[in-house]
């Protein structure tokens, strides 16, 4: 590889090709290229070294339980709040929607994981808001009640913000460990990367107060890798934080990642760096990133993250256009056909019109010079499709 035109990225080249670990002063070079084609063959340079030619892509569907949320997270365009507002008489209407607002019974998520594995879905990948009435036992019934309908479909849900709700609602209470545990025998397999937005107290204060903080977002992820349950990262950019702020999220998660993989039990199998969508949000006054930061957030996630094996670019927030060029900045995952996306609602009624099937997942694949290759959610390829055209 010749040498970089930012002379600033000659440090981090070099360590690049010598297969060292970048510190935070590599990152804010980083933060502060101007050579954006530079860094995208750095990252590259270790996306192929971890993965050669293959990019990653599942057969999924998402599922959003409900929407209503006792958090209100200053970004979050989705939740609605507790309690709906009463009808007229005084009762819930038809469906127990109001206002934009709805929650699902377990046989509705049920019969929502069947249709997904009737259709080819090897994975569910089930989150919702905070809601202050719904027991634990409802998050068990979905667990228990789609491991029965559909043994073979793979249950990734609630984040670890989720899991400390579930913790601190539950009859009696449980710990962490406990709701993990119950949940895991109730048929979940893998937890989900969101609610960490961006691990900084000022940030944490500004945008996202009454969530959970970086401390306990990680005891939940350690309690799921110490009991051998895998799960994601994810790093929400591109509204109040600084560049400084986003390479101290990413080591912090590197610095877990290299506890859990010293223990040996679970880990991170996937970072997943989500644009901030400013639409319908109390930020939308924002201009949320642009595509060239998105570009250079996937590199530096690829870049500083060197435990992590993949980089999802998720194509949802990013755009299926995006997501395809992301593939040459270091991401090597697309996630999958995910169906239905309520948290942020901008690409599935744009570009995508809802319809992301397998093929066409394949075919922005295939053309971005890559080798498709469906997985299974732990990425093992799945033998009939891996590779296929
Ligand atoms: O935690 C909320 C983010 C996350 C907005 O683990 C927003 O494979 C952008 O975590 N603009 C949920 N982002 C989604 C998530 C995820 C998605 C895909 C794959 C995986 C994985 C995880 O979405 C939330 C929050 O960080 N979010 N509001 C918004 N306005």
């Amino acid at each position: 590889m010749k040498r970089m035109m930012d002379a600033a990225l000659e440090e981090v080249r070099r360590k690049v090709l010598a297969g060292q670990r970048l510190d935070e002063h590599d990152g804010l070079a980083i933060c502060a290229t101007r050579d954006i084609h530079g860094l995208g063959e750095l990252a590259s340079v270790v996306r192929r070294r971890l993965h050669g030619p293959n990019v990653y892509y599942n057969i999924n569907r998402h599922i959003n339980y409900t929407n209503y949320c006792v958090l209100a997270c200053s970004f979050c365009s989705f939740r609605r709040p507790w309690p709906p507002a009463a009808e007229p008489s005084g009762e819930m209407p038809a469906g127990r929607q109001e206002a934009g607002g709805y929650e699902l019974s377990v046989d509705e998520v049920v019969a929502l994981a069947r249709q997904a594995a009737e259709g080819g879905a090897t994975e569910v990948h089930i989150v919702g808001g905070l809601h202050p009435r719904l027991p634990f036992e409802y998050y068990l019934d979905i667990c228990r009640g789609i491991r029965a309908a559909c043994p073979g479909l793979h249950i990734k849900a609630f984040t670890a913000v989720e899991i400390v709700h579930f913790s601190r609602l539950s009859r009696p209470r449980r710990t962490v460990r406990q709701v993990l545990q119950e949940l895991r025998e109730a048929g979940l397999d893998s937890l989900p990367g969101g609610g960490a937005e961006i691990f900084d107290q000022r940030v944490h204060d500004e945008a996202f107060k009454a969530k959970i903080g970086e401390q306990d977002w990680f005891a939940v992820h350690r309690e799921a890798h110490d009991l051998g349950i895998f799960s994601n990262a994810t790093m929400l950019y591109g509204h109040i934080e600084t560049p400084a702020e986003r390479v101290t999220h990413l080591l912090k998660i590197r610095a877990h990642q290299d506890e859990s993989l010293a223990r040996g039990r679970a880990r991170f199998n996937c970072l997943v760096p989500l644009p901030f969508i400013p639409e319908g949000s109390r930020l939308a006054h924002l201009p949320g990133p642009t595509g060239l930061d998105d570009l250079r957030t996937i590199a530096l996630s690829r870049l500083m993250v060197d435990n992590v094996p993949h980089v999802k670019a998720f194509w949802v927030m990013l755009s299926p256009k995006m997501a395809q060029v992301a593939l040459h900045w270091g991401a090597d995952d697309i996630d999958g056909t995910v169906v239905h996306y309520d948290i942020t609602r901008r690409e599935l009624r744009g570009d995508a019109g809802g319809q992301m099937g397998a093929d066409r997942l394949r075919r922005l694949i295939r053309q971005a010079g890559f080798l498709p290759v469906q997985r299974d959610t732990l990425y093992a390829p799945m033998e009939s499709a891996a590779g296929s055209p």
